[in-house]
């Protein structure tokens, strides 16, 4: 089995600000010194303008086909990617939902959906329409340049409390598995993961699933979130019963001071996955 450990400091996904880029970095340096990592080059003008509704889209569309090639090249089995933003994702998921055939539920541990699409979204910041993306909808130069596309049966989120109301609409049309903060249990997401009965197990983590009295230097802080005990005891829970190929850390905007060393056992599950 081969993992491929991926720095992808993109952060035109979040605005014109690169703190994502050096959220990145700043983990890299504190928790990654003596892995091996393939980085992607990010494009650093920042005078980014809207086009096909997507603020920063041709520097994403361009890291996306960085990326692709790169992943295509290696073609690792199991994937951790340090971001840089939630839009990171698009090449890692679909590459691992196309290599395991479809058999895979993808966890995304996020305030909020990552649902939107250009039309819907209200900022055009290409971090809120991932998750959308990856199921297909959107920008289709985006989406098509993306290996696979899942389906919202794969689907379960958790921690989500922020929804735009075009992603709740979504959810409820696609009866997309959703755990909000207050019936978050690792028991019952095991019977969920259990119950959609895929074998392989893909787990996005914003870190604004956090609750920022916790975790307070990410992007989109958002009030009322989980500990770091309890999401790691889902994940714990969650590696001891299913195959983990892929997992992400996203969305940590330094500030000065900042102590990460709790995210060490997020990073350790990444690379020993
Ligand atoms: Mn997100």
């Amino acid at each position: 089995m081969s993992n491929l450990n991926l720095l992808f400091p993109q952060w035109q996904g979040s605005g014109r600000t690169r703190d994502l880029y050096y959220g990145a970095l700043k983990i890299e340096e504190v928790h990654l010194s003596d892995v091996k990592l393939e980085e992607i080059e990010i494009c650093d003008n920042d005078s980014l303008v809207i086009e096909n509704d997507i603020l920063g889209y041709k520097e994403i569309l361009e890291q996306l086909k960085e990326v692709t090639k790169l992943i295509n090249d290696i073609k690792p089995d199991t994937i951790f990617t340090v971001g840089g933003g939630c839009d990171v994702e698009l090449a890692p998921v679909s590459y691992l939902n196309k290599k395991y055939d479809g058999n895979l539920t993808v966890i995304w541990f996020d305030a909020h959906g990552d649902l939107n699409t250009p039309s819907s979204s209200p900022s055009k910041k290409f971090h809120g329409m991932p998750l959308r993306t990856l199921l297909g909808d959107g920008n289709q130069n985006i989406v098509r340049q993306c290996f696979s596309h899942i389906n919202p049966e794969q689907l379960i989120l958790i921690g989500t409390r922020d929804l735009d109301i075009p992603e709740k609409e979504y959810i409820k049309e696609n009866n997309i598995i959703t755990f909000p903060v207050e019936l978050i249990q690792k028991d019952t997401i095991l019977d969920s993961i259990e119950h959609m009965g895929f074998d392989n197990v893909y787990i996005h983590i914003d870190l604004d699933v956090l609750d920022p009295n916790i975790f307070p230097s990410v992007t989109c802080p958002t009030p009322n979130g989980i500990n770091f005990e309890k999401l790691n005891d889902i994940l714990i829970h969650i590696k001891n019963n299913y195959n983990i190929v892929g997992l992400s850390l996203l969305e940590y905007a330094p500030e000065k001071g900042d102590n990460i060393d709790n995210l060490k056992s997020i990073v350790n599950l990444g690379i020993n996955l």
